[in-house]
């Protein structure tokens, strides 16, 4: 079980101007254009609770706001006080884990599934963080906290200001379904229109209809949002470095139990990132196999090697590691995905003799990448690691 953190910053350039000048306080403050009495261009980047009352949000023209609340306080934007804030509210996340996510200026995820017990547990972790960003900075942040990035978000918005939400993993359908599917993460405009016109209206609604037909509606993004909307949400928390990953996924016609079926397409993964690693110069450590069963139980199974590397052979043969180690209790496989992670630039300490081995792979990688560029991606493949279209998903 993971315990995910969103932590967002309330009103946060209002509250800063706020904090600095008492004289604000409890005022309805407006960052953003001049107003110009009423006559200026521009936005509102952000108001406080103060002003949210009158109507103003961000976004809105800043001569709205000005004539529906000619009484605020307009301030410009000062943009170095507020990055320098959200440097160090980035410095506490890091005090309770070191998997944090800036998402955006006073933004961010925090996974705290290794380091919540010395906290005291995921709610006191929450409580804590809170506290110390009151006390560092006093500035309130709303915070939820879940299972997964999707409910923790919107969990995080639902008591602004100074709120905290916890949604537990048996609850998370009750709280999700009664939502607007508008609150799905990524879900679109358009997208909530061809939902809305087909009578589906709340993230329930999109749940509990069958995958099949969310395919057809929407693609192949049908199975990402209704996944989303069963509260499945795989997302990790991605720390500036993990956010370095090469990865490659493929989803089967039909569910499979083949396992040449299954090993080919892994062959071709394995091909495909290495191939896209050696292309961008970039060698990893972690190697991870994700499966998803049939039923939609998804699965990842990931280990981190002595040293990091872009090459099929090393990528492939973990990946079968991983697979053979992997129990499915006989049940077919839907998807498989192959990703390598954890980049780390010259930290490659290898014995002389591996590294000769290295060099003359590093070589023949090299040849067989430019006769690819040359002839195409089909001139050259490994025995046995070509998957042609006819064997594709195809049950033998
Ligand atoms: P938000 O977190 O969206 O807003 P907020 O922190 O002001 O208020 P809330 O309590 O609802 O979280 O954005 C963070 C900052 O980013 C905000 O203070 C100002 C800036 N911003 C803009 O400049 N323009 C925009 O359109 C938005 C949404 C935010
Ligand atoms: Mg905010």
């Amino acid at each position: 079980m993971r315990y995910v953190i969103h932590v967002d910053m309330d009103a946060f350039f209002a509250a800063i101007e706020q904090r600095d000048n008492s004289a604000l306080i409890g005022k309805p403050v407006i960052v953003g254009a001049d107003p110009k009495k009423g006559k200026g261009r521009g936005v509102v980047s952000t108001c406080s609770y103060e002003a949210r009352k009158f109507g103003v949000h961000s976004g809105q023209p800043i001569s709205t706001a000005y004539k529906i609340c000619p009484k605020g306080m307009f301030l410009p934007v000062d943009s170095e006080k507020y990055s320098q804030v959200s440097d160090e509210i980035y410095e506490i996340f890091y005090e309770f884990t070191p998997k944090v996510e800036m998402i955006s200026v006073d933004e961010a995820f925090l996974d705290i599934t290794g380091s919540h017990h010395l906290f005291g547990g995921p709610l006191e972790t929450c409580k804590l963080l809170k506290s110390r960003i009151k006390e560092k900075t006093k500035l309130t942040a709303s915070v939820g906290l879940a299972t997964t990035k999707m409910v923790a978000k919107i969990a995080s918005d639902i008591d602004k200001p100074d709120g905290l939400i916890e949604v537990k993993q048996d609850k998370v359908l009750d709280f999700l379904w009664p939502l607007d599917i508008d609150k799905i993460w990524g879900l679109g405009k358009k997208s909530k229109v061809i939902f809305n016109n087909l009578g589906i209206k709340t993230i329930g609604d999109l749940a509990k209809k069958d995958l099949k037909e969310v395919e057809e509606i929407l693609g192949k993004n049908g199975e990402y949002f209704w996944a989303l909307a069963n509260g499945i949400d795989e997302r990790e928390v991605e720390t500036e470095e993990e956010t370095k990953s090469i990865s490659n996924e493929h989803t089967f016609a039909e569910d499979t139990g083949d396992k040449r079926i299954i090993d080919a397409a892994l062959i071709g993964l394995c091909e495909k990132v290495s191939g896209r690693l050696r292309q961008e110069d970039f060698k990893g450590k972690t190697i991870t196999l994700k499966i998803r069963l049939e039923g939609f139980l998804t699965y990842t199974r990931a280990k981190t090697l002595g040293k990091p590397t872009n090459f099929m052979d090393t990528i492939y043969k973990t990946i079968k590691e991983l697979l053979n180690k992997f129990n499915r209790k006989g049940k077919k496989v839907r998807l498989v995905g192959v990703k390598v992670s954890n980049f780390t630039l010259g930290e490659v300490q290898t014995t002389l003799f591996e590294e000769k081995g290295e060099e003359k792979q590093e070589r023949m990688h090299q040849a067989i990448d430019k006769i690819k560029n040359k002839f195409g991606r089909g001139a050259i493949f490994r025995a046995g690691g070509k998957l042609t279209s006819g064997q594709r998903g195809k049950k033998p």
